[in-house]
């Protein structure tokens, strides 16, 4: 097998999918850190691996692939035949691909505004006209997905898999947002406490790596959500009963989301 390298900041959601499919693989890998903060990712050199300036890209030997979905596809059909990344039936795989480019086209231009004006803005900046739109929207794509849940353990099948990584990384960020403007979604919940179960998961993105490696230089990059951001909805959700359902909150968001809401 020859080196993998993936090209790209461990903070970015698009490279998180590829590092935890990675791990979930056991694949060795290095990883060059890129774009954000750190930059380099308009530069001629890298351009000529990935024409969109964009990261992830992968490096596989003499093999480039750049958009972090074809990656996992990739990853899975030539390294994951025994693992249950790869679906075993047609059905399973088309419900994995559903999923997958439902979150490209869907759930990442719609919950991706939210999550940049909630955690990345400045408090000063925050627009709520964007949050309360895109806040609704994402709420009804996450309730899909909870209906969905309520007949399958996972999003293609009953094992985890490939279809998981893409909206897993969504969850987490999805569920440390401040949990009083997260409707109960139980079976979402049940989801996505499995996947915090998971090894690679919890390595790869829960706990630091949500946070810019480059922070230090990103000026935005360090959550600055609202102190009262019940203010952005008029009839808040909160209750003790919906904290329970949580699942366990890891990480430095979370716990700056704690110390602001004091
Ligand atoms: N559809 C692409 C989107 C890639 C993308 O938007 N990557 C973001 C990071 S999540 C990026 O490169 N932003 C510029 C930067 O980090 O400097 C994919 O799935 O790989």
């Amino acid at each position: 097998m020859s080196k993998l390298i993936i090209w790209g900041r461990s903070d970015s959601s698009n490279v998180q999918k590829v590092l935890w499919c990675c791990k979930e693989l056991k694949l060795n890998f290095e990883r060059i850190d890129l774009g954000g903060g750190f930059g380099g990712n308009k530069e001629k050199d890298y351009l000529k691996l990935n024409p969109n300036g964009l990261v992830p890209t992968l490096q596989d030997g003499e093999f480039t692939l750049w958009e972090s979905n074809s990656i996992l596809r990739y990853l899975v059909e030539q390294y994951g035949h025994d693992s249950t990344l790869a679906p075993f039936s047609l059905k399973n795989r088309a419900y994995a691909n559903q999923w997958m480019d439902w979150q490209l086209s869907a759930m990442s231009p719609t919950m991706g505004p939210l999550f940049l004006q909630l955690t990345r803005t400045p408090l000063a900046q925050q627009n709520a006209s964007i949050i309360e739109k895109h806040l609704a929207e994402t709420i009804r794509l996450w309730e899909i997905v909870d209906r969905y849940l309520e007949s399958s353990s996972y999003l293609a099948g009953n094992d985890f898999s490939i279809a998981d990584i893409p909206l897993g990384i969504w969850a987490y960020r999805w569920f440390n947002l401040p949990s009083n403007l997260l409707p109960i979604m139980g079976n979402l919940s049940r989801w996505y406490q499995d996947l915090c179960q998971r090894p690679a998961y919890q390595e790869c993105i829960m706990g630091s790596s949500i946070q810019s490696e480059s922070s230090e230089k990103m000026s935005y990059s360090l959550p600055s959500i609202s102190t009262n951001p019940i203010s952005y909805f008029s009839s808040p959700v909160n209750s003790a009963a919906h904290e329970a359902k949580m699942a366990p909150q890891f990480g430095p968001q979370r716990d700056f989301i704690r110390e602001n809401k004091k």
